[in-house]
């Protein structure tokens, strides 16, 4: 057998699940960086460094840490317990460990028969459920949890050395020196003194900076808020509980106010036929590469291969066919919570682009344009609240130009948000007037008043998860998640801060206080765990950006009152228990409010009034998205498109096509909102007059 093969039967033998990734051939840790993203190497904090080293006196040792941690040598060598460790020769990998440059990892241990290297962990990586390192070849990564690589390397005979230096740096992850405190007792309760069995340990705190490395930021963010895991699938998440419920929200608030609007839920079946599905080709062209075939049951080829649905209008529309009859069938308003599949190649992003995702389409049919006309309105505006008022997002309505628009329909009315980190528009959620193209296509017809044959008018809406990503990437910061409070899923933690003895006391008022505040419908929750410091959950509870944080120490207790910390900006201030439960509706108020006001100034520096083309790329340039007087012809969207790109690579910028970065900026929408546009004011690219004021901006 194989090395390799060996190596994956141990595995197997030993029931360890792993997942293999193949790439290019990866000789350091920043080959693996380059590499992670497109093969989903995630967690960014499981992605390892392995260094094999020999002491002065001649022993090996291979040490696994963090990709991105920083090594002191002099540090390794005494926690290894043997002076002056360096990088031990290529002969050593050969003979000891039995794999080429780049490929060694704790796998290797298999080779190691005679016992040679004693294999040592990060005692950081040792909570990791998901640590990738290479299978003796450094052209794939295999998955494997922490806890299961220590089992492989016992029952390979190398128990392995867990190193802790968490007593070594001070440096910012160290949560315990992190927390400012209030009285002086608390602060020793923080730093877990008079504590037994207290987590030593740090917190990892998020490495990557909003503002330097995006991608691995927004990565950390989302994984260590215990939003989101990564799964084998490329393009595909799982929704873990902190971030379903903030979507189970959206869906509670949309779904109620679309019931007011008269619309129904309803189930269609999420497959469709080839025929149902190809029945409107014009509408489908674009799209037929993203649509996912199941071709087989077990071995055998299906007779005629089914599509999962990208979207329903082809399965639901039949129906509408056989259902609109009459006039009094009309309105027909229909909306569902579902999946759909798109297979896209760029770059996957969890929430933001992904293969399959959660939304909602509705679906309605009228009998006037009018009556469709109002609904693509009053959809577009709840989405704006949504957004808005939710997850205080600022959005632009508008329309989207005659080549942004879907192409199946008659317009399409969109909200648009903005990235500032990256300077990039998103698409919000669209609402559509289908006006009566499907209609004719799918034979919906019906008999009016006076018993002649009409045509309805319909709409289809959509609103999907996308909007949990918009909502991180606007508020989140280095230090994590940050939640507007009335999506958040713990509004409020309470963290007892016990000190000696006065543990039993302190929990039993805390959990008094928390019943208080469940009873007035503040999402609430509390933090009694003994083995991990104040300090530590100071630290957790942020990164899952709960919005207010209530310590409770003996001397807030004394003095009747808690030390309410607010997660947006650090603020502190003590608040008598007495008014508690009035004082926390107030600050979940503002803090709401501050957030969408914050974003708000944001948004609109980031809006660029530009008259003339010169002006344009350099807008874009300067992270802004541009609002143009615009002649709104097809050909000259064009060539904005065209030479915006153009420009930007001249100027020595490479465009990703895979990771759908890219330098063209397109129309987001024609805002509802026009400023003045004084009569024959030139368009900024054409020069000819100018119709409306047009928003443009490098996008998603
Ligand atoms: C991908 C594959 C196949 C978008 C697709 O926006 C078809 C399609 O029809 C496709 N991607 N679309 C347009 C969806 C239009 C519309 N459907 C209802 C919405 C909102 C909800």
């Amino acid at each position: 057998m194989e090395k390799q093969e060996m190596l994956f039967a141990k595995l197997k033998e030993l029931g360890i699940p792993t997942v293999t990734k193949e790439h290019k051939q990866c000789f350091t840790a920043e080959d693996v960086e380059s590499v992670a993203e497109e093969c989903g190497l995630q967690p960014a904090s499981g992605r390892c460094k392995n260094m094999f080293l020999k002491s002065k006196k001649g022993d090996l040792f291979c040490f696994t840490t963090q990709s991105a941690s920083k090594i002191d040598m002099k540090l390794l060598s005494k926690k290894l317990g043997a002076p002056e460790c360096r990088f031990a020769g290529d002969e050593y990998l050969a003979s000891v460990l039995q794999v080429i440059k780049g490929s060694v990892t704790p796998f290797a241990a298999i080779n190691d028969t005679e016992n040679k290297c004693t294999f040592a962990i990060d005692k950081d990586l040792m909570k990791e459920q998901t640590l990738w390192l290479h299978p003796l070849h450094n052209d794939k990564s295999t998955s494997i949890s922490a806890d299961n690589l220590v089992k492989f390397l016992e029952a390979v005979g190398h128990p392995p050395k867990i190193l802790d230096f968490s007593d070594a740096e001070a440096s910012s992850s160290d949560a315990a020196a992190k927390p400012k405190q209030a009285g002086g007792a608390d602060k020793k309760a923080a730093k877990g003194e008079g504590q037994k069995d207290v987590q030593k340990e740090t917190l990892l705190s998020i490495t990557a900076k909003k503002e330097e490395d995006f991608a691995n930021w927004y990565s950390e963010v989302i994984t260590r808020s215990d939003m989101i895991d990564y799964y084998d699938i490329s393009g595909c998440y799982i929704l873990k509980p902190w971030s379903f419920s903030i979507w189970e929200q959206i869906q509670t608030f949309l779904d109620g106010e679309i019931k007011k609007l008269g619309v129904q839920g309803c189930y269609f079946p999420m497959f469709v036929s080839q025929k149902a599905l190809e029945a409107e080709k014009d509408h489908i062209e674009g799209f037929s590469p993203e649509v996912a075939w199941v071709t087989k049951s077990g071995q055998s080829e299906l007779e005629n291969p089914i599509a999962v649905r990208p979207t329903s209008e082809t399965i639901m529309y039949p129906a509408f066919a056989k259902w609109i009859r009459s006039h009094r069938d009309l309105p027909l308003k229909l909306n569902q919570w579902c999946n759909v599949v798109r297979w896209e190649f760029k770059n996957p992003t969890p929430f933001i682009r992904t293969r399959e995702f959660l939304w909602q389409e509705g679906h309605t049919a009228h009998s006037s344009l009018e009556s469709a006309a109002t609904e693509v309105l009053d959809i577009l505006d709840l989405y704006r609240r949504v957004y808005e008022e939710l997850l205080a997002v600022p959005v632009v309505k508008g329309k989207k130009t005659e080549t942004e628009k879907f192409a199946g329909g008659f317009y399409t009315t969109t909200v648009e948000a903005f990235i500032p980190a990256t300077a990039r528009g998103i698409q919000g959620a669209t609402s559509h007037n289908l006006g009566q193209n499907f209609g004719k296509m799918f034979k919906i017809e019906y008999e009016d008043e006076k018993g002649s044959k009409q045509i309805p008018w319909q709409n289809s809406w959509g609103m999907t998860t996308r909007t949990i990503g918009v909502m991180v990437m606007i508020h989140a910061d280095n230090q994590g998640l940050v939640l507007p409070p009335r999506v958040a899923p713990v509004q409020v933690i309470v963290i007892p801060v016990v000190y000696k003895d006065s543990a039993a006391e302190l929990n039993s008022k805390a959990e008094e206080l928390v019943e208080s505040l469940r009873a007035a419908g503040i999402r609430v929750d509390i933090d009694t765990r003994s083995n991990y410091t104040a300090g530590w959950k100071y630290n957790h509870w942020e990164q899952k950006g709960v919005p207010i944080r209530l310590e409770l120490g003996p001397k807030d207790l004394e003095k009747k009152q808690v030390r309410m910390v607010r997660r947006l900006d650090n603020s502190k201030e003590d608040v008598p228990l007495s008014v508690i439960v009035p004082k926390l509706k107030l600050e979940l108020e503002l803090i709401q409010h501050k957030m969408l006001q914050r974003a708000k100034d944001e948004h609109s520096t980031r809006t660029r009034t530009v008259m003339k083309w010169e002006e344009f790329v350099p807008a874009l340039d300067a992270g802004c998205m541009a609002l143009t007087p615009f002649c709104d012809e097809a050909e000259w969207e064009e060539t904005a498109k065209k030479r915006s790109k153009e420009e930007k690579l001249s100027a020595g910028e490479t465009e990703d096509e895979r990771t759908a970065v890219s330098a063209a900026a397109k129309t987001l929408c024609i805002p509802f909102d026009q400023p003045d546009l004084p009569a024959g004011t030139p368009c900024f690219i054409s020069g000819k007059p100018a119709k409306c004021w047009v928003l443009w901006g490098r996008t998603y």
